[in-house]
């Protein structure tokens, strides 16, 4: 019975249940999801400062779901915070909704946008995109400029304007398919899907269905280079200034692992 961990980068408890809601509407009957959220960080992520601000209380919480048994990990943010250095530290399969989101809809439609929340979100994805080789089939990123925690709060405003985003990317950017480009928009999939008449791709439900997957065809993320485990920290002493006796710049400065 996997159990997969399904983490909330940001420390808003009602969307991390809203999450969990939309990952076990689509998990398999006998796959436990493990929904959590770390309790510091940023409230919400809007961007590259919020971002750097998740990563050290995501990769806790991310250790620790594999050491409450957890086979493989959902990064529930759409900005994908911290997957690489997450397959590094985990053993099991780590999937961002981001890239799993654009997998998919690269496999229903031969141009897909993304609609996500806030303006200073979409360098933020235009660089997934390329990142993961998404460019030629991505039409477009637009904000529909809601707040990602009004998504919670006002959520009929919020449906509205996302709407008319993604109802512009299919008029004007020529999109055949929309991605919901936040984790808090998860449970406006089923509506929008019906309301534009293309398909809705929700990053969630994607990550959860490929996580599920990877367990089934028994993979987990290759040791063997890019992610190889961390080296054990080396112990913490104060750097002294360089020039102070024979000392290298930091004796904290770890020996270069690649
Ligand atoms: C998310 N922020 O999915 C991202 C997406 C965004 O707190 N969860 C967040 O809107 O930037």
């Amino acid at each position: 019975m996997p159990r997969l961990l399904v983490i909330n980068p940001n420390t808003t408890a009602a969307m991390t249940r809203s999450i969990a809601a939309a990952a076990r509407a689509v998990a398999a009957p006998g796959t436990e999801i493990v929904a959590r959220n770390p309790d510091t960080g940023p409230a919400s992520i809007e961007g590259p400062y919020d971002q750097a601000l998740c990563l050290q209380p995501l990769l806790a919480e991310i250790a620790r779901g594999e050491r409450d048994g957890c086979e493989a990990t959902v990064i529930a943010c759409f900005d994908d915070p911290g997957v690489a250095a997450a397959r590094c530290l985990v053993s099991g399969p780590v999937i961002g909704i981001a890239e799993a989101a654009m997998h998919a809809a690269a496999m229903v439609a031969a141009r897909f946008a993304i609609v996500t929340t806030v303006q200073s979100a979409v360098p933020v994805i235009e660089e997934l995109v390329l990142r993961y080789g998404a460019a030629r089939g991505c039409a477009g990123v637009r904000a529909a400029d809601v707040r990602v925690l009004a998504l919670e709060r006002t959520r009929a405003a919020a449906y509205r304007r996302i709407r008319d985003c993604a109802a512009r990317l299919l008029r004007v950017d020529r999109a055949d398919a929309i991605i919901l480009g936040c984790a808090g928009m998860s449970a406006l999939g089923p509506r929008l899907a019906r309301d534009l008449g293309v398909p809705v791709i929700d990053g969630v439900g994607a990550a959860v269905k490929l996580a599920e997957s990877l367990l089934a065809l028994g993979l987990s993320t290759s040791k063997c280079g890019n992610y190889a485990a961390p080296d054990p920290a080396p112990p913490r002493t104060r750097a002294r200034p360089v020039g102070a006796g024979k000392q290298t710049v930091s004796d904290t400065a770890s020996t270069p692992r690649r």
